[in-house]
């Protein structure tokens, strides 16, 4: 039996010696390669967390006691020390472990996170209850120097510092977010580590003077005289002046001496911070030596560590970054802003043409977007270049410094709609009811490679003001032409007139109404409408719509909730439209993790399911399927109709 059989439950971990726990450790590092290697996910990340984790669940009482992750991608080791030992190969697949912590998976996930920069707010607000409710549990926060670039930790910092609140906050420090971190706390910290006995002194000063009637006094006395000199030697000064007593920087990978300072630091009261030095994809060679390419990873080859997913046509994101070299090669004015995502959004050959034109914020999107508010108002052309999911963040900054300024900001929406593997805090389910509302905001929605070339092109060019563009998490449906197509503002593309119905459909959604137009096509006719724009909607098409057609169907991936469905739907019903109107979009709920095309098809945004939707409107149950049934405005259909009996339905019709 390995060490690892012997955890159900990090209580299990208690009675291990100190060499038990390091083999334990090392087991650990290859049960989490071989999965990632499988699954895919954030592996260099959790390589990192490893002692970590061991230290902390050594330490703490799970799950009286709370950890809080911060975006909890570094969460695996955790999730097999708490009675996930054997779900652990489900990780990231459908209905299998999700990939960050979750509440209603385990008690001992004490906050569900995912997007980065919470932890210390979410601890803090714990261990406000605990004191309200007289509980004596600990509380630690688990934080990465890449979280620490966002707004919300300080936030979280500033208020728990004051609060005088008991809780832990660890930073994890590897020099790294996603990229190499960025900004000048990531310098500062890379300060703290130049000397260590530096370090040791400050502490004994501190232990000496704690030893005295009137420390307090004594400890401002103390930290006045250290004023003069601090900038070069106390460590953590920034946290100290902040509230935190600080402690560190200490080795993340020397698990005894880790379990005796988070024990010491157990006994301590009032808010404390350790600062702990990991090295992200500890112990497996290829992660060390890239962990940008191994923070999040698809599945690879454990030996060579090279991808083993097939090579398919170029991504959205790929035709992004390119399209935005290929701009910025003409227009000098044209500059990209990254909230710490450069190689997720594809900016990588941005980063490496143009240097000093591509700005990473760190993990700042409320700060990227008023940042290049303030570019644009300078005479720039900036593009945000930004996960639907985490432009949720900069809301605000939308309305107030980009829109109402009618500023020439051009935001990239990448992953729009369903991400798959990363589940619910980052499926971008919500852009387009978020957007439609912000008066002046162009968004628009391309349906393949070259409609995005060409809205990009568009955007840098003859539209005025701020604009948004919005594509999928997903391979583009088919090679680029040669060529530049050209788009004038506002106006729709429509596929064919005939038939009783039109689906309206936007982005990823137009090919898969396409698709169900031809498998119906034998027998009833459909148009079909490329909705490029969503806003403003092409009021001129719409009305020749509803004048023409007896059924009007959107589809979206996006919520059905304020999106383009919806939108129209308002439109068509002030045009006291006769018709039928049917909308099809992400359901007003919060979709479950797994692969992005068998979610789609799980909420009715396939093919199959439009089809079956197609010949029931068109009378179809009157040729023998009235059992067909469907998904529509995100309510599940009872029985799923394979393609070929829908075929037989439709030919026996003929
Ligand atoms: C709001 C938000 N923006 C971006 C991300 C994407 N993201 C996930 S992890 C990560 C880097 C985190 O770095 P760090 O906290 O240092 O953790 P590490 O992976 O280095 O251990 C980023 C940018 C996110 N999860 N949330």
């Amino acid at each position: 039996m390995t060490w690892l059989e012997k955890i159900n439950d990090s209580a299990d971990l208690k009675h291990f010696t100190a060499e038990e726990l390091s083999q334990l450790a090392e087991e650990i590092r290859h049960e989490i390669i071989s999965v990632v290697s499988e699954n895919g996910g954030h592996l260099a990340s959790n390589l990192g967390a490893v002692e970590l984790t061991l230290a902390l669940h050594f330490c703490l009482n799970i799950p009286e006691d709370n950890i809080v992750w911060d975006v909890g991608h570094q969460s695996y080791i955790h999730k097999i020390l708490t009675g996930r030992r054997e779900r652990i190969r489900t990780i990231r697949r459908h209905k299998g472990l999700a990939g960050f912590p979750r509440r209603d998976e385990s008690s001992a996930d004490a906050f569900g996170t995912g997007h980065a920069s919470t932890a210390i707010s979410a601890a803090l607000g714990l261990a406000t209850a605990r004191d309200h409710r007289k509980l004596k549990h600990k509380v630690v926060a688990v934080v990465g120097d890449g979280a620490l670039t966002g707004g919300l930790a300080y936030e979280g910092l500033n208020n728990a510092g004051a609060s005088k609140r008991d809780f832990i906050v660890i930073l994890n420090d590897n020099k790294m977010s996603i990229s190499k971190n960025v900004g000048a706390l990531s310098r500062h910290l890379t300060g703290i580590m130049v000397d260590q006995r530096f370090n040791k002194l400050r502490n004994e000063i501190w232990e000496l003077t704690g030893r005295f009637k009137r420390r307090d006094r004594i400890r401002a006395m103390v930290s006045h005289i250290e004023d003069a000199v601090k900038g070069f030697f106390v460590p953590g000064i920034f946290f100290d002046r902040l509230g935190f007593r600080y402690f560190g920087p200490i080795d993340g990978h020397d698990l005894p001496l880790l379990i005796k300072t988070i024990n010491q630091m157990l006994e301590l009261p009032g808010p404390l911070l350790l600062h702990v030095l990991t090295v992200k994809g500890k112990g497996y060679p290829p992660a060390e030596a890239d962990a940008t390419k191994f923070h999040g990873i698809g599945s690879f080859d454990k030996i060579t560590g090279k991808a083993t997913s097939a090579k398919e046509l170029p991504s959205y994101t790929q035709i992004c970054g390119d399209t935005l070299v290929e701009l910025a090669e003409s227009n000098d004015k044209i500059v990209a802003v990254t909230a710490a995502m450069t190689s997720g959004t594809g900016l990588t050959k941005f980063a490496e043409r143009f240097p000093d034109r591509l700005y990473d914020v760190g993990i700042a999107e409320g700060h990227a977007s008023c940042f290049a508010a303030g570019l644009a108002a300078g005479g720039m052309r900036p593009f945000i270049v930004i996960y639907s999911t985490f432009l949720q963040r900069a809301y605000d900054q939308i309305i107030h410094d980009i829109a109402l300024q009618k500023l020439p900001v051009v935001i990239c929406l990448d992953r729009a709609g369903l991400v798959g593997e990363d589940g619910p805090t980052h499926h971008g389910a919500f852009d387009l009811s978020y957007l439609m509302t912000v008066p002046g905001l162009t968004i628009m929605a391309p349906r393949d490679g070259d409609e995005l070339r060409a809205m990009l092109h568009a955007a840098s060019g003859s539209i005025n003001g701020p604009v948004a563009i919005r594509y999928p998490r997903s391979p583009i449906p088919y090679p680029l032409k040669a060529g530049l197509e050209e788009l004038a503002w506002g106006k729709w593309e429509s596929f064919s007139e005939d038939g009783e119905t039109v689906v309206i459909a936007c982005g990823s959604m137009v090919e898969v109404a396409l698709r169900a137009r031809e498998t119906v096509k034998s027998s009833i006719d459909v148009a079909v409408v490329n909705a490029r724009f969503i806003k403003p909607l092409d009021t001129v098409m719409l009305d020749w719509c509803a004048s023409r057609f007896k059924n009007i169907v959107t589809i979206e991936e996006n919520s059905v909730v304020n999106g383009l469905g919806s939108t129209i739907g308002g439109y068509l019903l002030s045009r006291n439209f006769g018709g039928s109107f049917h909308m099809f979009g992400i359901p007003d709920q919060f979709v479950t993790h797994g692969d992005r095309n068998q979610l789609l098809h799980d909420i009715g945004l396939d093919e199959d399911n439009l089809t079956d939707f197609l010949c029931t409107l068109n009378g179809l149950e009157a040729a023998g399927v009235s059992r067909l049934t469907f998904k529509k405005n995100g309510y599940r259909r009872t029985e799923t109709v394979s393609i070929e009996r829908r075929r037989r339905a439709v030919s026996d019709k003929e």
